[in-house]
């Protein structure tokens, strides 16, 4: 070990952070690249099954709010780039890998909105699930990653919060509510249990993301959290556990569960799931929309560049 790399291990292990101008072994800088990238990603691609609703809420304060649950997410994605870019990379580059298809974005957004309910069921599952993820990267070890994560996390719990009472208020409705309710639950359970990732024995990058403390829980210890929190949720509900194998082990001290379909997620992440090409196609166009304001920023910037240059 080089006398660098013995310092940033050093460094690792004394729970300091590593921050954007410290050495950093190569390859620790492109995995969190890679995460913190596509981690942005997931927050603004996640914008569009939810924005899908916005002209649909149900009342004036279900619109109100559901509209500012979605530009919160657009927020966070943006810290989130912000804090790759103290990596080395550009927003550009980060976009095109996105469109490109070269950087993925969580499976879970893949999949259609049909109704309300699957507004609430994303607030109370796709970010509880997010939150459980999010709450152990609060102690990553890179810290511009590390405080991004204290503040969007706190913005996630409201998130949780709203989606569960949404979706409660449609389980404690007319009988064709509460089914509205158990149909979201029965199809956005199983994908938000796919956003932990693939189990640890299959997962590539978890066990150098633990040694360098970029991950600090792996992913089925992260699952099982969630499947043990959901279930009282699910009773309060007085919905049916879409897992007819879910069971309390005592010896565990956690839920036995049924298997994920592997082969669904798979088919998601390589780009056949629902809704990817279309998450997709929205983006660029949204994007090429969106150029006169990236040129208008340029040039006003220029012009002052210049100004104080003079
Ligand atoms: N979807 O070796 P691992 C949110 C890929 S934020 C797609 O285990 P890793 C807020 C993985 O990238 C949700 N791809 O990977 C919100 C890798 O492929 P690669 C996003 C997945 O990184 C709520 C390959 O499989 N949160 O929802 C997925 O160690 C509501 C091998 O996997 C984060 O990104 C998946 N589910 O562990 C917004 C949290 N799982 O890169 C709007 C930060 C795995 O080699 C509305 N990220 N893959 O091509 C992480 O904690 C980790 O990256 C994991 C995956 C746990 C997601």
């Amino acid at each position: 070990m080089t006398p660098q790399e013995q310092n940033f291990m050093r460094k690792i292990e004394a729970e300091e952070k590593i921050e954007p101008k410290d050495w950093m072994p190569a390859a620790y800088r492109k995995n969190l690249i890679r995460q913190m990238s596509q981690h942005a990603h997931s927050e603004v691609i996640g914008m569009q099954p939810e924005g899908n609703w916005i002209t649909r809420a149900p009342s004036l304060r279900r619109k109100a709010v559901l509209l500012s649950k979605v530009q919160d997410e657009a927020g966070h994605g943006l810290y989130l780039y912000s804090a790759t870019e103290t990596l080395g990379i550009t927003r550009a580059e980060l976009i095109e890998a996105l469109q490109t298809g070269e950087a993925k974005y969580a499976s879970i957004f893949n999949y259609p909105t049909l109704t309300w309910g699957d507004v609430g069921a994303i607030g109370w599952l796709v970010d509880g699930a997010a939150i459980c993820n999010q709450v152990s990267l609060q102690r990553t070890s890179y810290g511009p990653y590390s405080r991004g994560m204290i503040r969007i996390c706190k913005e996630e719990s409201f998130h949780q919060r709203q989606g569960y009472e949404a979706l409660l208020a449609l389980a404690k409705g007319t009988p064709e509510q509460k089914q509205m309710a158990q149909d979201s639950l029965d199809r956005f359970y199983w994908p938000a249990l796919m956003m932990f990732g693939p189990h640890d024995s299959e997962s590539a990058h978890s066990a150098k993301s633990m040694e360098w403390k970029i991950k600090r829980e792996t992913n089925d210890d992260l699952r099982q959290k969630f499947i043990d929190q959901t279930v009282p949720q699910i009773e309060f509900l007085g919905l049916e556990h879409p897992d007819k194998e879910i069971k309390w082990n005592e010896e565990r001290g956690h839920y036995d569960h049924g298997e994920i379909d592997w082969d669904e997620f798979y088919s998601v992440i390589n780009g056949n799931g629902h809704c990817n090409r279309q998450r997709v196609e929205h983006h660029i166009d949204v994007h090429e929309e969106g150029a006169w304001v990236r040129d208008a920023i340029t040039a006003y910037n220029e012009k002052k560049n210049a100004k104080k240059a003079q």
